[in-house]
């Protein structure tokens, strides 16, 4: 058995009555460290660079072994950009390659830069058109129930890659989950964190990160899922928000940590 851990803290109030979203997290973690996870996830909604939460709310549920998923991490790549605008479109460059119609990447990029405040959740968006899909205005679909199978595995292959921050730990398992969804063919993502620039393109397999996606101080950021024609929203949501998944790390990695160890 293990227990879904999901927090989310806002500011000025509850989300649903109007709260500015602060911070929010999902694990799905083995009973013996549900109390650490959970005390964690609040220190961190306690003292976050997006400011202070006044609402926290926690849902902890049990997950039966039987109705875990696993899914295959993406691989990790890092493009060093000199801009936002030049990490902007070399984003859409790589949503293009992803298959996505270059003007539906083109109003993707624009609905996550023309935000005025950050969603709790992703847009999804059609990778034809560019129209937002299943619209549910500020609350957005929120992916929830997933972690990674191994975390002290992951935290040495993310290390001998040179990747120590929680946002790429975080988002990596995010995208990976994501992207084993029926009909995503690629997401777009830069954080909310004012300090935090940085963004990804996930498609393909691969999690191309972006040193540039957002300017430096800005505290919106968001999340796009473009969405395969005649794919089953009502069944990618669910998916989405209820299929609990554990990452597993590249097996041939995994390989070389058990050799060199
Ligand atoms: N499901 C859907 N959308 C989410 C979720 C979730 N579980 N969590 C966050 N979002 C949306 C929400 O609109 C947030 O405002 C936005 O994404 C950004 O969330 O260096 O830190 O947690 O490799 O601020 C990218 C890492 C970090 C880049 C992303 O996102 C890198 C990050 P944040
Ligand atoms: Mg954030």
């Amino acid at each position: 058995m293990l227990y879904s851990v999901r927090m989310r803290a806002a500011q000025g109030g509850a989300h649903e009555a109007g709260g500015k979203h602060i911070s929010g997290a999902e694990r799905l973690v083995s009973p013996e460290l549900l109390t650490s996870t959970a005390a964690a996830m609040l220190r961190r909604a306690l003292s976050h660079s997006r400011g202070t939460a006044d609402f926290i709310n926690f849902t902890v549920e049990t997950v039966a072994d039987a109705d875990v998923q696993e899914a295959d991490c993406l691989s990790i790549t890092s493009v060093q950009v000199p801009s936002v605008a030049a990490g902007r479109a070399a984003a859409v460059t790589a949503l293009v390659q992803a298959g996505i119609k270059p003007a539906a990447a083109a109003a993707g990029l624009e609905r996550l830069a023309g935000l005025t405040g950050s969603l709790r959740g992703a847009m999804l968006v059609d990778a034809q058109t560019g129209a937002r899909l299943a619209d549910r205005s500020d609350r957005g679909v929120r992916v929830s129930r997933m972690d990674i199978a191994d975390e002290q595995r992951y935290l040495h292959w993310l290390q001998r890659q040179g990747y120590n921050s929680i946002h790429i730990r975080e988002a990596v398992v995010l995208a990976s989950k994501v992207m084993s969804a029926p009909g995503v063919l690629a997401e777009l993502c830069w954080s909310d964190d004012p300090e935090y620039t940085a963004g990804y393109v996930a498609a393909a397999g691969t999690y191309t990160r972006f040193t540039q996606l957002k300017p430096y101080g800005s505290s919106i950021g968001g999340r796009i899922f473009f969405i395969r024609e005649n794919t089953d929203l009502q069944q990618l949501i669910k998916y989405l928000e209820c299929q609990p998944v554990l990452i597993r790390v590249p097996a041939e990695e995994a390989g070389d940590i058990a050799i060199s160890e």
